[in-house]
């Protein structure tokens, strides 16, 4: 057997044995997935010696699955559909996965218009038959949405004033859709926030520099009017453009366009940021930054009031209002992400991020994304890696109502299966 297919053998071994452990209807389900992988990777022919050499792979092995490591690149493996393309085969879906592969308005290094390949390729080991995590309680792809990855807009690299329209065209273009699922709470409820009247699909945008979420604030004005921003960075985006500007498109950057879309009218007076520590010009920077609307947790405010404190304050400052979620992965700390475009010591965990990120779950969101990844800045795929399971939080929030519990208060320590062990 060569190196190779024992690899794979132990690997489907191993994963398999650990299926056999549950045995609720989700473990039965992945079970069978697995066993199908293991079948398609594991079967000997049934009578190599009499198979002809003509047999064709069908014939000899059967299906072609993907394995964690090969395979199209949709995120988490999930199905791709080129959903722009507005055929009448289009792919319905209640929660669009869509790259943004732009990064020419970015300060520092560029390299993340390479963002959404990484963050796929970071899902790699990510797959809708094992979702399920202790922290959330239940599988974001089994609570009846349709989660599609809808591949990405085509951004023009030479011309910013083009590929922002692109962008923003785009993302219009999805959120006009018809939701999958009518019956979906969670998609019913952009209905009672949507100027139309009608439910609308939600969309995780992976950058990308932070540029895109302008455009895309561009599209959700027209269905929601404005919005409230959650917006997790190391630096505030809010900075006012040079007065005078050398040319109307250079007042729009990665680190502007909060400012401009406030110039637009495109946020409500209620909107946060999460993790700030950057430094700035001065204090000056900060009342230009409450003046377009937002208040600042700063990375320390974390150590001083504690990570309940910080959710109850972003919930309370948004409230019931309709909530767009922006993720810099530079939120965290670049010793744990560092292919990033402007990387700043000392900042949060992931499972810091991850935590608060849950903290938020049940808030009207009705778009998240995560930007600024710049994969030829990264070790092992370890920027990627954490960008790909922040999705797959981003999925977890759109798919509940409320902030999942504990794991000892679900499942206390001492009580197992419903019988007290003293
Ligand atoms: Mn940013």
């Amino acid at each position: 057997m060569p190196l190779t297919a024992r690899f794979a053998a132990l690997l489907f071994l191993v994963l398999g044995a650990c299926a056999h452990h549950g045995n609720d209807a989700e473990h039965e389900h992945a079970h069978a997935h697995e066993h199908s992988l293991e079948q398609a990777v594991l079967r000997a022919p049934a009578q190599p010696q009499a198979v002809a050499s003509s047999a064709t792979w069908a014939e000899k092995y059967g299906t072609q699955p993907d394995l964690g490591y090969t395979g199209p690149l949709a995120f988490a493996h999930i199905n791709y559909a080129r959903c722009l393309e507005d055929t009448a085969a289009a792919v319905p879906f209640d929660v669009a996965v869509l790259g943004m592969p732009f990064d020419t308005s970015v300060t520092y290094r560029p390299g993340a218009r390479f963002g959404p390949a990484g963050i796929r390729t970071g899902s790699r080991r990510q797959n809708a038959q094992r979702a399920y995590t202790l922290a959330w309680g239940f599988d974001p792809y089994k609570q009846g949405a349709t989660v599609v990855d809808c591949g990405d807009v085509p951004v023009n690299p030479f011309d910013n004033a083009l590929a922002l329209d692109q962008m923003e065209v785009a993302y219009a273009s999805l959120l006009a859709r018809p939701v999958a699922n009518a019956t979906l709470a969670r998609s019913e409820a952009t209905r009672a926030l949507a100027k139309d009247g009608r439910a609308h699909p939600r969309i995780v945008t992976l950058g990308g520099d932070h540029t895109i979420v302008l455009p895309i604030l561009r599209a959700l004005n027209g269905v929601y009017g404005p919005v409230s921003v959650i917006h997790f960075d190391a630096h505030l985006d809010t900075w006012a453009p040079p007065v005078p500007a050398p040319s109307d498109q250079s007042r729009i950057t990665h680190g502007t366009f909060f400012h401009v879309a406030r110039e637009e009218g495109l946020l409500r007076n209620a909107s946060v940021h999460a993790g700030i520590r950057t430094k700035m010009a001065g204090i000056g920077d900060v009342e230009n930054d409450e003046s377009n609307g937002f208040r600042i947790v700063s990375t320390e405010d974390l150590d001083d009031i504690g990570l309940s404190e910080v959710v109850r304050r972003i919930r309370a400052h948004v409230g019931d209002r309709p909530v767009y979620l922006s993720l810099d992965i530079d939120v965290i700390d670049p010793g744990l992400a560092p292919a990033t475009g402007t990387p700043e010591a000392g900042g949060w965990t992931t499972r810091e991020v991850k935590r608060i990120l849950r903290g938020l779950a049940g808030l009207n969101i009705v778009g998240a994304d995560i930007v600024e990844v710049a994969p030829a800045y990264d070790h092992a795929d370890v920027t990627s890696i954490a960008a790909a399971d922040i999705v797959h939080d981003f999925l977890g929030m759109l798919m509940s109502a409320k902030p999942p519990k504990s794991r000892d208060e679900r499942r206390p320590w001492d009580v197992v299966q419903g019988r007290d062990e003293l």
